[in-house]
């Protein structure tokens, strides 16, 4: 991508069926659009075909948010890991065939079992991305994994967690930056220096700074003038996806404003 483009998340409709999801695609006013492969939009080959159709008629982009619900890259449990890679990788196939640019995912969480092996769950952390990004190449999608919010045992949440991140890992895993979520821990201007290079994809939605509320653009306390200037400043080339959950039309036509 070598322009700053507007996308919108399926993830405030994720209550509603399949089919209704779909509907509301149409009715966006943005060509590129975030499916999240999860609950009632899980993704099988028959709703990627109607969406590539979809996408086809309308000209609309995809992108792939993956199933993030009971999955942890760092589960310390083989059998566990081995069935969630199972079901990472068919979205990751999926993702293929409906042509998505890019395929988002969650790092991993601390365990019930963490306090007592050390630095296993971080380096099953790596280990697992190092193994998706195998996987996401063979299957020639572009991978990218995003910053998730306090206060949850995520194990990347902070810009130090990043840095130790990209120290380990040598391959092409991109940062998706959530500007929510850098709300909660204040790091937003720092993500956005330090890792001008490494961001591909940004979530853009609100809170008051004291829980991952998902709000409307404008809605909290996010200072969405200084990251617009930011993204100027850094010469950002690549989607921001609108991930409210509510005001879903204000917040996308907020964001055209603020980036245009
Ligand atoms: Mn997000």
């Amino acid at each position: 991508m070598n322009k700053l483009e507007i996308g919108l998340s399926m993830l405030y409709c994720l209550s509603e069926p399949f089919k209704n999801m779909a509907k509301h695609i149409v009715e966006a006013e943005v060509k590129n659009i975030e499916i999240v492969d999860d609950g009632f939009h899980t993704l099988n080959k028959k709703r990627v075909m109607a969406l590539k159709e979809t996408g086809a008629s309308y000209d609309i982009k995809f992108s792939v948010h993956a199933p993030f619900a009971d999955i942890n890259i760092a589960s310390p449990s083989h059998h566990m890991l081995k069935a969630m890679l199972k079901r990472l990788e068919k979205s990751i196939k999926l993702s293929r065939m409906l042509e998505a640019y890019m395929w988002v995912f969650h790092p991993g969480l601390k365990t019930g079992i963490s306090m007592f092996y050390p630095q296993a769950d971080w380096k099953q952390n790596c280990k697992t991305a190092h193994i998706l990004y195998k996987m996401a190449k063979d299957y020639d999608v572009r991978i990218a994994v995003e910053n998730v919010p306090e206060p949850y045992p995520f194990l990347m949440k902070s810009v130090d967690d990043f840095q130790k991140f990209y120290k380990e890992i040598d391959v092409d895993v991109g940062l998706v930056l959530d500007v929510g979520h850098s709300n909660l821990n204040g790091q937003t201007e720092r993500f956005l220096n330090t890792f001008q290079d490494r961001i591909v994809h940004i979530h853009v939605h609100d809170n008051d700074g004291t829980g991952d509320q998902h709000l409307g653009i404008g809605y909290g306390t996010v200072n969405w003038a200084k990251f617009a200037k930011l993204l100027k400043e850094n010469r950002y080339c690549g989607m921001v996806v609108v991930e409210s959950v509510e005001h879903i039309k204000e917040s996308v036509q907020k964001l055209k404003g603020l980036v245009s």
